[in-house]
């Protein structure tokens, strides 16, 4: 479905990220794929990962860093010439925000979490841009805190929100260009930023028996939908966000 297709893909932290899985459908349907890592702790995961994906490009990219940005696509347009997608698969928030009352957070822990969670995309979509010759596709990743009051999730939800109306000015802007942007807003999956929740444990287990389809989602399921998105399959959906979260979003009482 994405012979002849070029994608970036920028998250993957190991084979449990949200990211890989969206590398992994992709790759399957024979997209060629460019991967960033964000410093050089994580360089040699990704690498490993990826070194049985023919033609795969690994390069830097700490998106705080806005000459990383800049090489990073540099890189891209010379080993590949053009992009047609770019998976968003980036979250940062300091520990000590993800914790206890939203009042409470620092100008500090705002500033950080909106930078890296939600203003990459549009960062990243502008360098993506002249790469994307004959259109293209957007894709990032959401979480239900964006939209209701989730414990703990605080300054995220806020960063989230952020993100999910980014999302829709971004589509505006760039359609005419046949660039679609969405956003799958991914259930609760345990992966390493999720590993420092509190209470993920029961988190997962209220979403195995409320949500309509009584379990949680998995990576590969995240990763299937963002294929569709970056596939002609979604040619006329763009602005949009995408629960994949087995129903639970449509839950009232
Ligand atoms: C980040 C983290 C972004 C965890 C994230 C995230 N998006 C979803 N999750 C999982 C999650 C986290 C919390 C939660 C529910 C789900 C951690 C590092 C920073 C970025 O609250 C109940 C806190």
């Amino acid at each position: 479905m994405l012979e002849n297709k070029t994608g970036m893909i920028f998250g993957v932290a190991n084979q449990r990220s949200i990211a890989w899985a969206c590398a992994q459908a992709c790759a399957a349907q024979g997209a060629k794929l460019a991967f960033t890592y964000q410093g050089e702790r994580l360089k040699e995961n990704v690498e490993k990962l990826t070194k049985d994906l023919e033609g795969a490009l690994v390069v830097p990219c700490d998106v705080t860093n806005q000459a990383d940005v800049d090489a990073a696509f540099q890189t891209v347009e010379k080993e590949f010439g053009k992009l047609d997608f770019l998976i968003h698969s980036i979250a940062f928030a300091p520990k000590e925000a993800l914790d206890g009352e939203f009042v409470m957070t620092s100008r500090e822990a705002f500033t950080t979490a909106l930078e890296i969670s939600a203003f990459s995309l549009t960062q990243l979509a502008l360098a993506a841009t002249p790469l994307m010759k004959d259109g293209g596709s957007i894709v990032t990743m959401s979480y239900y805190g964006a939209e209701k009051v989730v414990q703990n999730y605080n300054v995220m939800g806020v960063a989230k929100a952020a993100l999910e109306s980014s999302v829709r000015y971004l589509a505006e802007d760039l359609g005419k260009q046949n660039i679609r942007v969405n956003a799958v807003s991914a259930g609760p999956i345990n992966t390493l930023s999720a590993r420092g929740v509190k209470n993920m444990g029961a988190m997962l287990k209220h979403i195995a028996e409320k949500s309509p389809l009584r379990r949680n989602v998995e990576a590969r399921e995240v990763g299937n939908t963002a294929l569709f998105l970056v596939s002609d399959l979604s040619s006329a959906i763009t602005g949009e966000t995408i629960y994949v979260d087995c129903g639970f979003n449509i839950i009232g009482v």
